[in-house]
């Protein structure tokens, strides 16, 4: 439906390449070097969630912040193969067996790196609604979209300092909704994000200053409920990697 379609697709792939490469039976034909998690391009241009979301804000928060924590995140992973060769919701999903050294770099970089993906994944949209299985979903777990969106605003609303706003999803594609600080994710607890609000200061300052519920109303704008209809499809079939 839209000129993105495609390049949303390689950005997907891109994902799931990730997590595919980084699993040691896949890493013969093309060798993952420690340290080589890369960072995506958007799937759409930086001007994409105009006027919600500004394109200098989408600039510095994908190529400055996003950028950071991919950086910091290889750092970690260099002097570790044996952790680089997992799946990164594998490592987050473990941070109690990983390396003490690097196991803060983890949680907050690979959290970081994972809640970005997912966050660009999921704009770029015109708003609007869910439709079909998600919606019943949502009237089922959340009490209907308009009381969803307005608890959903009201817990980004809470979270103290930095951090994140989530609608989670299940095996059984069960929904609910959780914050959670700085970069944690809910990866952490082996559960899966179906969408994600960035709260830190730095996703809304330059248009917003310090009004984060505006922010947060106007955010439903650029959702694209296509795309999340494919994590929630893919969250059912246990396919969704982060
Ligand atoms: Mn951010």
């Amino acid at each position: 439906m839209h000129t993105t379609s495609r390049r949303g697709a390689l950005f997907l792939g891109g994902a799931a390449a990730l997590s595919v490469a980084a699993r040691p039976r896949a890493a013969s034909a093309q060798q993952v070097a420690a340290g080589s998690i890369v960072l995506p391009s958007l799937p759409y241009g930086f001007d994409a969630n105009e006027p919600h979301i500004d394109a200098q804000t989408m600039q510095l928060h994908h190529g400055r912040h996003h950028a950071a924590y991919v950086a910091a995140l290889n750092t970690a992973l260099r002097e570790h193969p044996q952790v680089s060769q997992q799946p990164i919701e594998r490592i987050l999903g473990s941070l109690g067996e990983m390396p003490e050294a690097i196991r803060t770099a983890l949680r907050n970089n690979g959290g970081g790196h994972v809640n970005h993906l997912m966050f660009w994944e999921i704009m770029g949209g015109r708003g609007g609604a869910p439709t079909g299985e998600l919606m019943q979903a949502v009237d089922r777990d959340l009490g209907g979209f308009e009381k969803m969106k307005t608890d959903f605003n009201a817990m980004g609303g809470r979270v103290f300092g930095s951090g994140w706003v989530f609608v989670t999803v299940d095996r059984d594609g069960k929904l609910a909704l959780a914050s959670k600080s700085n970069q944690d994710t809910p990866l952490m607890d082996n559960g899966r994000a179906l969408i994600g609000n960035d709260v830190w200061e730095h996703a809304y300052y330059l248009k917003y200053n310090n009004r984060r519920s505006d922010y947060l109303n106007a955010w439903w704008n650029v959702v694209n409920w296509d795309r999340v209809a494919v994590r929630y499809a893919a969250a059912k079939a246990g396919t969704l990697t982060i």
